[in-house]
């Protein structure tokens, strides 16, 4: 009887241990602002996550650069040093090659071809490759999908770029991109206002909501809708961090992420026709026809090029092309 005792306690004891919500302090990382896409999702999921675990789990939000760079905030993650991070897709494929794949031009036609692709096993794939790399790969929210804007002149073609200085975000394929297009490209770290109003650099590509909430309405005269390329964010946490976590954490931990994300990717499109005529009215000239054809013929030989050679990343690629048709 005694010895029954004994193991109902333990059991009891291993039960607990493995459902309670972990006492957990989160430092969670992004490069933008408050009211940016990436700050979005992570307030939304610090609402969640907060009121679930009973505030068990805190979370800490690091914004506009307060822990540098994407790609140091990324670094800071694989060390642990930083728990969870969104980030846009640009700078993830210096991580992991396979994120180029999801960073190739004129990919994805519409949301609903991006939230199959992203929300299914292609997009799992790429998530459970990242663990190579020291991520623990919990699920994709958005920029959206990227903008042209210049200061030099309208652009309704690919001939029109000629030679103008376009700041690209720190990623391979990007700067790929714009070679073929036939600019300048010129890798660089967000944020970028200063650089532009310089003249550093003559135009650059975002999302609508950059236009809007980094006021480049201020210093870009002319936007071409390109939609060139579905800009994610890859929503992270640390390896590391996440295999001393219980399973029911986790479990909370995703689940609060993935409907952060879902929230914020309808967000993001419910308010586009409002930014499109708010930039407008501030003095704009945006091309909202542009000769799209053209753009996509010079970058149709992509996928032979060397970044896509590697099998894996090879193998991918032709799946969610494939998919995407
Ligand atoms: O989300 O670097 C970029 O162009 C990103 O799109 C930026 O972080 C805004």
């Amino acid at each position: 009887m005694k010895r029954f005792g004994t193991l109902f306690i333990m059991v009891i004891m291993i039960c607990f241990s493995n459902t309670a919500i972990a006492a957990v302090k989160i430092k969670l990382g992004v490069v933008t602002k408050p009211g940016s896409a990436q700050n979005i999702v992570a307030e939304k999921f610090q609402e969640l996550i907060e009121q679930r675990s009973k505030t068990n789990i805190k979370v800490q939000i690091f914004h506009s650069g307060s822990l540098g760079s994407e790609t140091e905030i990324l670094q800071q993650v694989q060390m642990n040093t930083v728990q969870m991070a969104i980030v846009t897709g640009g700078p993830f494929d210096t991580f992991d090659s396979l994120a180029s794949v999801i960073n190739y031009p004129f990919l994805f036609k519409n949301y609903t071809q991006a939230d199959t692709i992203l929300d299914g096993p292609l997009g799992a794939e790429l998530l459970k490759s990242l663990e190579e790399s020291g991520f623990k790969g919990l699920c994709f929210s958005e920029n959206g999908f990227r903008n042209l804007t210049n200061n030099k002149r309208p652009i309704k073609r690919p001939e029109d770029i000629n030679g103008l200085k376009i700041r690209v975000m720190v990623s391979p394929i990007h700067k790929a991109i714009w070679q073929a297009l036939g600019a300048n490209p010129v890798p660089m770290p967000w944020p970028i206002y200063t650089e532009l109003k310089q003249g550093v650099i003559d135009g650059q590509e975002n999302p609508l909501w950059v236009m809007e909430i980094y006021k480049f309405y201020e210093i870009q005269k002319y936007m071409t809708l390109t939609r060139h390329d579905y800009s994610y964010h890859i929503d992270v946490a640390s390896l590391q961090w996440w295999q001393t976590l219980n399973a029911e954490t986790q479990k909370m931990i995703q689940e609060a992420m993935y409907e952060a994300a879902v929230f914020q990717r309808k967000d993001n499109r419910s308010k586009n026709a409002a930014r499109l005529k708010f930039l407008k009215e501030k003095g704009m000239q945006v091309e909202e026809h542009p000769d799209i054809d053209a753009f996509r013929s010079r970058v149709a030989g992509f996928k032979d090029m060397d970044i896509y050679q590697d099998p894996k990343v090879q193998a991918l690629l032709i799946k969610i092309l494939d998919a995407t048709k």
